[in-house]
Order: structure tokens, then C-alpha cells, then sequence
């Protein structure tokens, strides 16, 4: 009987390591296949608007952006990002819903997309709907003019929990400046304001996420911030002027034997004669201003980074750093964006990324802006809603020498027709109405600012036809 009992109790003793056993070994497998890419938890998304990659870590000899330049250093920069729509509401509708301009139906600035699409599931409201803090500060979704002319942002109350944009102080509106086209543009103007960064709506911005970092730091966020400068009007406080003296600024100088646009490649109308009518001294400081509004923009990123130092959020948060779409600053005799050129369509795109394997260095693989959503999600172990019609660029983030995509797409609306542009490692090209309006080609191995369009040379026959099925294919 003792015996038996005793060997009951042996048993028991045996059992009971078995299942001590079983569940060590499946807690350490358990934790094996979770450990080694913790899901990042945290989002921190800047969007600069009407940023293109004049950024000292793109090269850029004149601009001073220290503080990109060290986040560029960091993470992953992309030299070959694109938006997939030069104009501020249709590339944001684009990226934050993961949907080409053609799907969303957003092609310009004055609709807001909930219009068109009031079900979609935007990038901030996938991580709200997961228990995610989101807040927007400034402009991420368009601000655009209500019927009365009244500026109003098109804030979205299912994508943020808070939404808040700022506004210059009255001293923040004053200082030097002037109208580079006689008033005749009410937006072509620079300003060098009194005031220090807190009296301008992106240093206003800049603070209030830093309080909001630090409010929320302990707790799932994805925080977006949308700086407004380098935009027009071309309002900074006056420091960031200062940087460039005026008279050294360079100015851009089209090729005598370029070949001549096409009529609808850049907008025809008032912009354009304004812009015919610039002085060199007028060019400098349109440029100047443009690039005081980039270091201005670029100090407010620099205290983001700072408080994500401060606050240890490094480990926990991928940053995201992108301009919404490109600009021109004097090439082919053109001052703005809504071009498919090559300066408008590329746009500066850093990403850091924690747990991947590629940080610290630079990719020359095609992305394109619709490939954020998917990429965000899959960072932050989020199943994206179907449809998408991009796809994660994670693997570049790993292995910054993969190749990327076979091409990217960016179109644009002139008038009643449509501009469809593609970008492949070597050539953009880029058909008016299907074609009918005109054709370009050119080759990004001799002709980076696209001064020679080749569509035409019968020996580039082959690629032309190589190009248009790649165009036709539209990335889906
Ligand atoms: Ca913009």
C-alpha cells in the first residue's frame, strides 16, 4: 500500500515535470518566434509639403538641413521615391489610403475625399481602429477653401483622435518682404518675420507634438505631423533667412539646345507669364525663400528628434520622412509643381525603422508613395485593408541593395487631359491623352533635369514600345 502510494506519488512528480518540461520548452518557442522583430509600437509620420530633395543629405550644395541630414543618417533614404500626384490633395489622398489618384477619383484640390470615398480606412484610422493614440498636427490630409474662399483643412474625425492646425501670431506676420510679381500673385511672396519659431503655425506644431510625445509615450501612438514650409507663401522667421545671402544664391540655367516642352508639360496661363517676367534678382530670392522655408521646416524636425532621444522612443517608433511631392525652382522656366518631370515626381523619403537590417544606409530601388500604407502596417504588425495598391517595401529596409520596383507611376491632370508619366531604373516616360497630346522619353543616364526628350529618335523605337506597355500596365 505505502509502496503503491509511494509510487503514485511518483508518478505524479513525474507528471507534473513532464508538463513543467512541455511548458518551458513551449514558452521558449513561443518566445523565440515572437522575440527576434518586436513589432515597432509607435508611428511618427512628417510630411513636408512641397518638399523637394534640395536636402544636404541628397546632395544638395546650398540647403542647410542638418537635422534631416541626421535622420537621413539614421535611417534609410530613398534616391528614388515617388508620389504618385504633384499636387498637395490627391498625392495625400493617395498615400494615406494606400490607392492610386485614378481609385481614389481625388485629382485635385478642392474635393475632400471622404466625399468620394466615406468607407475607406485611412493609414491613421487603421492604427486608431487599433487601439493606437492618433493625432495629426498641422497639414497631413489637404487644406483647401470653402465656397466662401475661408481656408478650411480637410480634417477627417475618423482618422484622429486629435486634429489641431495653428496659426501664425500677429508678429509672426510681420517683418521684410515683398511680392516677387508685383502683387500680380498673391501667393509668390516671402516674408522674414520677427518672431521666433513659436510665432510661425509649424513651430507651433513642432511643440505640440513634442507635448503630445511626451503625454503619450508609455502607450501605442501614431503621431503625424505636417509641416507647411517650404509651401508658399514663403513665410520663416527671419534667422533662416539669414542663412542665404541673396547674392550668392545659384540659379538654375535651362540648356540652350534643350528641346523645347511640350504645350501641356508645364501649365500655361498667368503663373507662367509672371514667372517669364522674373528678374535674376526675383529668381534668387524666390529661391532663397524657398530654401529658408526648408531650414526652417528642418529646425522643427530637430526637436522631433531631439525629444525622441530625450524620451527613448527610438527603439519602440518608426519615423517616416517625406515631402508630398516635388517642386521646380527655375527648370524648364518653372516655379512651382503639377508637373510629371522628374523634380516633381521624386520626392525626398527617409525611413527609420527598428528591427530591420539595412539602417544607416542608402537605396537607389524605385518606391512609390502608395507603398507607405503597406509598408507602415507591416512594420508595426498590422494587416492592412484589402485592396491596397501598393506593396511593403520592408525587404528594402533589410537590404538597402535589392532592387525595387520595375517602375513608378505619377499623373497629372492639364486642363481636359490627362498626363501619364512612368519611371523606370533608367528612363521616364510620359504620354499627353493616351499619346495624342505628345510623347517623351528621356534617359536619366546622360539627362537627369530631362532637357532631351528622345520619343521621337527612331532609334529609341524599342524602348518607346517597352515603355507604353509598361505605362499601360498602370501598377496594378
Ligand atoms: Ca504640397
Amino acid at each position: 500500500m505505502q509502496v503503491n502510494t509511494l509510487n503514485g506519488s511518483f508518478r505524479s512528480q513525474i507528471v507534473l515535470l513532464a508538463v513543467a518540461v512541455f511548458l518551458f520548452a513551449w514558452s521558449a518557442a513561443s518566445a523565440v518566434s515572437a522575440s527576434p522583430r518586436a513589432a515597432p509600437t509607435n508611428v511618427l509620420f512628417i510630411v513636408v509639403d512641397d518638399l523637394r530633395c534640395s536636402l544636404g543629405c541628397y546632395g544638395d550644395p546650398e540647403v542647410k538641413s542638418p537635422n534631416i541630414d541626421r535622420l537621413s543618417a539614421r535611417g534609410v533614404r530613398f534616391e528614388r521615391a515617388y508620389c504618385q500626384y504633384p499636387v498637395c490633395n490627391p498625392s495625400r489622398t493617395s498615400f494615406l489610403t494606400g490607392l492610386r489618384p485614378d481609385t481614389t477619383g481625388i485629382l485635385d484640390n478642392e474635393i475632400p475625399f471622404r466625399r468620394k470615398m466615406p468607407n475607406v480606412v485611412t493609414l491613421p484610422q487603421l492604427f486608431r481602429e487599433h487601439g493606437y493614440f492618433s493625432a495629426g498636427l498641422g497639414k497631413l490630409f489637404h487644406q483647401g477653401l470653402d465656397p466662401s474662399g475661408n481656408r478650411v483643412f480637410f480634417q477627417d474625425a475618423k482618422s484622429w483622435a486629435d486634429c489641431r492646425n495653428f496659426e501664425a501670431t500677429a508678429e509672426g506676420r510681420r517683418g521684410e518682404g515683398r511680392s516677387l510679381t508685383g502683387g500680380k500673385l498673391a501667393w509668390c511672396q516671402w516674408l522674414a518675420a520677427e518672431g521666433g519659431d513659436d510665432a510661425q503655425p509649424d513651430g507651433q506644431s513642432a511643440a505640440e507634438a513634442i507635448r503630445l510625445l511626451e503625454k503619450h509615450r508609455d502607450k501605442p501612438f501614431f503621431l503625424g505631423v505636417g509641416f507647411h514650409k517650404p509651401h508658399d507663401p514663403f513665410f520663416a522667421p527671419k534667422r533662416y533667412f539669414e542663412l542665404y545671402p541673396t547674392e550668392r544664391i545659384q540659379l538654375a540655367r535651362d540648356p540652350e539646345n534643350r528641346t523645347p516642352d511640350l504645350p501641356l508639360a508645364i501649365p500655361r496661363g498667368a503663373n507662367r507669364e509672371a514667372f517669364d517676367q522674373f528678374t535674376d534678382r526675383e529668381r534668387r530670392e524666390f529661391r532663397r525663400a524657398y530654401y529658408a522655408g526648408i531650414s526652417f521646416t528642418d529646425a522643427q524636425v530637430g526637436k522631433l528628434l531631439d525629444a525622441l532621444d530625450r524620451l527613448k522612443l527610438w527603439d519602440s517608433t518608426v519615423v517616416v520622412f517625406i515631402g508630398d511631392h516635388g517642386y521646380h525652382l527655375g527648370e524648364h522656366g518653372w516655379w512651382n509643381k503639377v508637373t510629371v518631370f522628374e523634380l516633381c515626381a521624386r520626392t525626398p523619403l527617409i525611413v527609420w525603422a527598428p528591427g530591420t537590417k539595412g539602417m544607416g544606409r542608402s537605396t537607389s530601388g524605385i518606391v512609390e508613395f502608395v507603398d507607405l500604407y503597406p509598408t507602415i502596417a507591416d512594420l508595426c504588425g498590422l494587416a492592412p485593408p484589402s485592396g491596397l495598391e501598393g506593396t511593403s517595401f520592408r525587404p528594402l529596409l533589410d537590404d538597402p541593395s535589392r532592387t525595387g520596383k520595375r517602375a513608378a507611376y505619377t499623373q497629372v491632370v492639364r486642363g481636359r487631359f490627362m498626363g501619364r508619366s512612368v519611371r523606370t531604373d533608367r528612363w521616364r516616360y510620359t504620354e499627353w491623352d493616351c499619346g495624342k497630346q505628345g510623347v517623351e522619353l528621356y534617359d536619366h543616364n546622360v539627362d537627369p533635369l530631362e532637357y532631351h526628350n528622345l520619343a521621337s529618335d527612331p532609334r529609341h523605337s524599342a524602348i518607346v514600345a517597352e515603355l507604353k506597355t509598361i505605362l499601360r500596365d498602370g501598377g496594378h
